[in-house]
């Protein structure tokens, strides 16, 4: 059994989404970021660096955290969702966890909680997700997945691009991300996995 430590956001919901693509048992608590619950000593112990996602799982016996790790890991263990090759699925999930995650994680930071405070900051880092979608664009305009079949790495990058809206992208003008956010997006375990750990709207769609 897998126990996920979650909250509804891309990183968290990139692990359901996994799990339920899996096919694996799994039970869900929610850790309450508002409430600072990732700063517990328990929670810590299982997340030194005070983040969601974590998964306990007993065949493991312990806990392991960074939702990249966690999707390599089953990926391994289930031997599923790893494309057509594994080396170019850990390069986009790894393109997902350096670059993407991390740059639209800023464009919420400054465009959409605190508009106005540094218009720099706000440019800089729409630069830059524009230049990330431009990128995906680039690769999804010649292969239907990230590694031409629906892997991990796919499950990594979705639920960055469900915030499209709060980082001001307008879907349209990607037709072949839309492609391929639309037809992840009707996966029943990504709608089921989305609603984890608890239902917060629909999938947003362009
Ligand atoms: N690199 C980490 C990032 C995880 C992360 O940023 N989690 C956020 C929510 S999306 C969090 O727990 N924030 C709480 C905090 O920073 O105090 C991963 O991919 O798992």
């Amino acid at each position: 059994m897998i126990e996920l430590y979650t909250a509804p956001t891309p990183n968290g919901r990139k692990v359901s989404i996994a799990l339920e693509e899996f096919g694996v048992a799994y039970s869900v608590k929610a850790v309450d970021l508002q409430k600072n619950e990732q700063f517990e000593p328990d929670f810590l112990e299982m997340s030194p660096n005070n983040k969601i996602p974590v998964i306990f799982d007993s065949d493991r016996g312990s806990a392991l955290a960074e939702s990249g790790a966690i999707l390599i890991y089953l990926a391994e263990k289930y031997g599923a969702f790893w494309g057509e090759d594994r080396l170019e699925t850990i390069q986009w999930l790894m393109w997902q966890m350096g670059g993407l995650g991390p740059m639209l994680g800023q464009v919420h930071y400054f465009s959409r909680y605190n508009s106005g405070k540094s218009v720099y900051a706000e440019e800089r880092f729409k630069n830059e997700a524009l230049r990330l979608y431009k990128v995906l664009e680039g690769v999804l305009s010649v292969r239907e997945f990230l590694s031409h079949s629906y892997s991990i790495a796919d499950m990594a990058v979705w639920p960055w691009i469900s915030r499209f809206e709060w980082q001001g992208i307008d879907l349209n003008e990607f037709p072949n991300i839309l492609l391929w956010y639309m037809k992840i997006s009707e996966r029943p375990a990504v709608v089921r996995g989305y609603d984890q750990p608890f239902f917060v709207n629909k999938i947003p769609l362009p």
